[in-house]
């Protein structure tokens, strides 16, 4: 008895004494392990009389189980420790400033198109995309477009070389092809806005071949021109951060829309500069229309049970107009002088929670 008081003691100041999980676990083996002292000691209890067996054996389970308890105790404890010391070593403070040698901006192209697709977003659009290069039938067919149509004539459009099958591919003229894939493959009702990279042969001071469009399209069975208007005239008042904007719609056409609109907002030129939403000057922002019949139908949609308006505008256009950059063709020059004038410091993104501007 004195003999497992003494191991006893011995071993539960052991336990306390191990500096390390790793220690501790030898510790554990060289007493409760395969070999260790007390299962040693245990091993000797097959040898002796039933009383003396059963007085041992409970000192034995006894000695046993305070130095597992002890073992297991010291081991959290020890865990507890290196977890605090990770953490402690891990800590980081979240609300520094993001560090000042960033260097990187956001270009106004990608900036713009943030804006709108939060704009819309927030009207219950959801984004759709689809491939740059198109085949006829997404890009012209479908959309109502005759093979006689100009839009169609090889100085606008970048063509593929023939196919064997004697089709061609192009580079989408516009995004609007991405409609007519939605339009294929979901059932109304459809709430999406489509910006993208759009082609055409054209190059001079105020078109560049390649640029950008966000294109929407509303369809269901009641959507009208009263819904196009309140949807657009909301989009330029929170687009152009002014709370009641002038606008009008013209009469205009399209082949894919019937009837169609273009829609302006009132500005003011006095002095050299622009002046958006006040004033009596007009300035073109955007072409719209309620989706010809015809256009439905070539997409796989029911004229008679579905209806709906479908908008367009160039990216870069907009964005020259809200942060007043002069001249289209530095939008391609990948001039960091300019992206660090033009462009936007990153985490300053545009939220409608905060407001669009930082
Ligand atoms: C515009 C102007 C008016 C338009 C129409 C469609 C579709 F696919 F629904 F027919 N998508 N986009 C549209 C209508 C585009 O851009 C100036």
């Amino acid at each position: 008895m004195t003999d497992l008081n003494q191991l006893r003691t011995e071993l539960l100041a052991a336990v306390e004494g191990a500096s390390g999980l790793d220690a501790l676990e030898a510790l554990r083996v060289s007493a409760l392990g395969k070999k260790g002292r007390v299962t040693e000691l245990m091993k000797g209890l097959g040898a002796m009389g039933a009383e003396e067996r059963r007085a041992a054996g409970q000192a034995m389970n006894a000695l046993r189980d305070a130095v597992a308890g002890a073992i297991d105790a010291r081991k959290a404890s020890l865990e507890g420790a290196a977890l605090d010391a990770k953490l402690a070593a891990e800590r980081i403070d979240v609300t520094l400033p993001p560090r000042p040698e960033a260097e990187g901006r956001i270009h106004p192209i990608s900036q713009t198109i943030d804006e709108v697709v939060a704009i819309f977003g927030e009207m219950g659009f959801s984004i759709a995309e689809g491939p740059d290069i198109e085949d006829d039938f997404h890009n012209f067919t479908a959309l109502n477009i005759p093979p006689e149509h100009p839009a169609r004539q090889m100085h606008d459009t970048f063509y593929f070389p023939e196919k064997p099958d004697g089709g061609r591919l192009l580079l989408r003229t516009h995004t609007s092809p991405v409609q007519v894939r939605t339009m294929e493959g979901v059932k109304p009702p459809i709430r999406i806005i489509v910006p993208g990279r759009t082609f055409r042969s054209d190059s001079d001071m105020t078109h560049t071949p390649m640029f950008h469009q966000v294109e929407g399209l509303v369809i269901d069975e009641h959507s009208h021109m009263g819904h196009l208007k309140g949807c657009l005239i909301e989009f330029c008042r929170t687009y152009f951060e002014v709370p009641d904007v002038p606008v009008r719609f013209r009469a205009s056409h399209f082949p894919f829309t019937e009837p169609s609109a273009e829609m302006d907002i009132g500005c003011s030129r006095a002095g050299g500069e622009l002046k958006i939403g006040a004033g009596d000057d007009w300035l073109e922002i955007l072409g719209c229309g309620m989706v010809h019949p015809r256009v439905l139908q070539n997409c796989g949609i029911d004229p008679d049970k579905y209806q709906g308006f479908a908008f367009g505008m160039g990216i870069e256009r907009i964005a020259m107009l809200k942060y007043g950059i002069p001249d289209l063709r530095t939008f391609f020059d990948a001039d960091l002088r300019w992206l660090r004038h033009y462009g936007f410091v990153p985490l300053e993104t545009p939220s409608l929670v905060g407001g669009l501007s930082p």
